[in-house]
This record gives C-alpha cells, structure tokens and sequence, in this order.
C-alpha cells in the first residue's frame, strides 16, 4: 500500500515511542514506608484504615514493581521497643527485603512525632532536647547503614517557631549548624559512607520552619565543616505550598552537584501539605519536572512522599502505589516525545541561535570590556522580535493533552 505523505510522518512520529508503563526495579522507584502505609489520619479525623506491617509493604511494593522502601526509624522499629524486639523486627525485615530483592536506599529519623520534639530537635530551646535528638540520629543512622541506606535524609518539620519572641534566628542556625556537623563527624568516625540529604520546608506542622526553601538550604550547605557530604532533598509539594516553581530550585541543586535525593509528590498552591500522588495536579509542572531530571540523566531514587487520599482502603492504596509510577512512566515517554519533536526543536534551535554568535556575549577583560561599552547595537530589531512562546508552549500542551 502506498503511504500518503502526511501518514508516513504520523508513522514516523509514533514508532519509536514505547507504550509499555510498567514499573521495573531498574527504574528505581521507591516509597517510605510512612507513605502506603499511612493509615489517613488528618487534624480533624481518626485513622481511616489499618496499619500495614512493614513486611507486607515490601511485599506489596515489590509486586508492583518498585525498586526499593526508604523509612524513619520508628516506621520500623516502635517508639519503646526494647532491644530484644528492635533485633527480631529488624531480622524479619532484613528477610522480607531478601526474599523480595528490595532494597533501603534512605533512611530518616522521626524527630517529630515524640512531645520531646514539641519545640523542635535540633533547635528546641531546651539543650538537653537538642542532645536527645544527636543520641537518637546516630542510633538511627546505625540502623539505616545496617538496612543498606546510602542517603540520610532530615526533614526538620519541628525546626521552627510560631512566636519570633521564642527564638534567636541566628542562633537557631547555628544549633542546627552544629547538630548536622556533629553527625557528619559520627559518619566519618563510624567509617560509613553516607551522604545527608537536607529537606526544606516552609511551615507545617510548625508555624514557620526555619530554612524553608531550597535557597536557603544550598547556603547553609556552604558554611558546614563537610559541605561535600551534604545535599538537598527537594519535595514538590513543599516548594509548591510557597508558590515557587520546584523545577527551578532542582535546576539549581542540580547544577550545583546537590541534588542528593528527590520527593515526588502533587499539591496545590496555597494549602496545606497535600503530598499527593505525583503528577495528579500540576501536570505541565510535573512533566517539566521528569524533563530536568531524565533529560540531566539524574542517577538518583525516585521517591514518592505522598500518601493515598483518605477516602481509600487498602486497594485505593496500591491503586495510588501503582499511579505514581505510571505516571512517571507515561511523563517520561512524553518527555521523549518532546524532545523528537522536530517543530519544537526547530522553535528551540532558532531561540539557541538568536543574536547569532554566542561569543558576542564576552567574557570580560579590559578588550572586551573596551569593544562591548562603544558597541552598536540594532536596538529597533532587536525590540520588534517575538518569542513564538505561545506556540511552544501551545505544542507542549498538545503533546501532554495526547493529540500530538
Ligand atoms: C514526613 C514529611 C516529609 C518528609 C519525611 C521525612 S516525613 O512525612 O511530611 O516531607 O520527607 O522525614
Ligand atoms: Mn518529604
Ligand atoms: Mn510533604
């Protein structure tokens, strides 16, 4: 059969995309395991659904094809468990993980839930918190290390305030300053060789969260006695609450090497921490967001911090497991199909080669100081010009919306 012009292109458009989406290990999805198994309690209403035993999610996960669970130390092992109880939890964890092949890629510490927290960990006024929370960090490093973890995140949820009358900002900083360079001192002297990962945070559940975004983390980063061992664990839903666009503050970790971790979630702007299944609002953002990280060939987990709505039983749960990954899955491949589309890289191409000789923009010496200040410039031109950005963004849209 003889092929009309217009048909072979639609050939050529569609054929080298994949259409299967089902998650495999080597696509390294991961879940906390406070994530499934969030039981949908909120501040106004009771658990709606049981307790999963951390055994079962490894189960679950690994049916569903994930890579790995990542945890607090208190997903795993209770708050009083003793140390009898803590080894046989940990036995039979260790056996689900061998039976299933999952792995621990991170692990955290809870320094939230405990009222000794109520003031914060690391920054709580009281220094016998601030030494209660170290003790526990290590025992908790201890055990991510003995699960396989390579990234320690913290997430300093109770770092913070609701008066400014309670704390010195300064001050705060640099507690939190010497906490995270003691702990990076416990890894080198224990001989690990983890790395931490920090996560911002702009409020909730404290009023204000001290080093609230991705900004502020990467300086504070700078000023520590290892900043080399010390990166960012950005999370969509929290850059989202502050009204930023995460994929900015990623770019930034990224070119800056600290990009050590990654929570993928949905949430809208201007709420409460939704943590919501990735990609279920914001889709353009989310698809920008698998862009930067594919694109960069980002070797790290991804890992889904977000819970089922509480509307839904267990099945809604791996219902929820098994969304997120898909639709990474299917972001992923429209990301390929972005990139090989030959009208918008042809738009992007003629952007990238405006103005003509990039060289024209100089890097500075006394020369090209002298030839840049007397330079002409067609101002008249260069004023009249449009960007075609409605029409890429319009061939974005279409590729998103499936017609294209
Ligand atoms: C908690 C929080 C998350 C953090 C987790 C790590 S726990 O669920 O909402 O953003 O990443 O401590
Ligand atoms: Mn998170
Ligand atoms: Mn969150």
């Amino acid at each position: 059969m003889c092929l009309a012009p217009q048909d072979d292109d639609i050939i050529n458009r569609l054929t080298p995309m994949p259409t299967d989406y089902s998650p495999h290990p080597e696509h390294h999805f991961t879940f906390g395991l406070w994530t499934v198994g969030n039981v949908g309690r909120d501040p106004f209403g009771d658990p709606v659904r049981a307790a999963l035993s951390p055994t079962r999610i490894v189960q679950q996960l690994a049916s569903l094809g994930a890579y790995g669970v990542n945890l607090h130390d208190n997903d795993l092992v209770p708050r009083d468990a003793s140390a009898t109880d803590r080894d046989r939890i940990v036995r039979e964890f260790k056996n689900a993980l061998a039976d299933t092949g999952m792995k621990v890629p991170m692990a955290t510490t809870n320094l939230f839930g405990d009222p000794v927290f109520r003031d914060g960990a690391f920054t709580s006024n009281d220094a016998r918190v601030r030494a209660y929370a170290l003790q526990k960090t290590m025992h908790s490093i201890d055990l991510g290390v003995e699960l396989g973890a390579e990234t320690y995140v913290f997430w300093g949820g109770r770092e913070g305030v609701e008066t400014n009358a309670a704390k010195d900002p300064q001050e705060s900083i640099k507690w939190f300053r010497d906490a995270i360079n003691f702990l990076c001192e416990y890894v080198r002297a224990q001989g690990y060789t983890l790395k931490f990962a920090l996560e911002p945070k702009p409020n909730e559940p404290r009023g204000d969260i001290f080093l609230p975004t991705i900004g502020h983390m990467l300086a504070f980063i700078y000023t520590l006695d290892h900043p080399d061992m010390v990166g960012l664990n950005p999370e969509v839903a929290h850059d989202t609450m502050a009204g930023l666009d995460f994929s900015h503050g990623v770019a930034q970790a990224l070119e800056a090497g600290k990009l050590f971790h990654i929570d993928l979630n949905a949430q809208k702007p201007g709420r409460f921490d939704q943590d919501l299944r990735f990609g279920s609002e914001d889709l353009k953002g989310a698809f920008f967001l698998v862009k930067l990280i594919e694109d960069a060939k980002w070797p790290g987990m991804r890992h889904f911090d977000s819970h089922a709505y509480r509307t839904e039983d267990e099945q809604g749960v791996w219902d929820f497991a098994a969304g997120s990954m898909r639709t990474y899955l299917i972001l992923k491949e429209k990301v390929a199909h972005f990139n090989a589309d030959a009208d918008i890289q042809s738009l992007r191409d003629e952007l990238r080669s405006r103005g003509g000789n990039p060289h024209i923009v100089p890097k500075f010496s006394a020369l090209s100081g002298r030839e840049l200040k007397g330079r002409a410039f067609d101002l008249d031109t260069m004023r009249a010009q449009g960007y075609a950005y409605e029409r890429l963004d319009q061939l974005t849209m279409e590729i998103l919306l499936g017609v294209r």
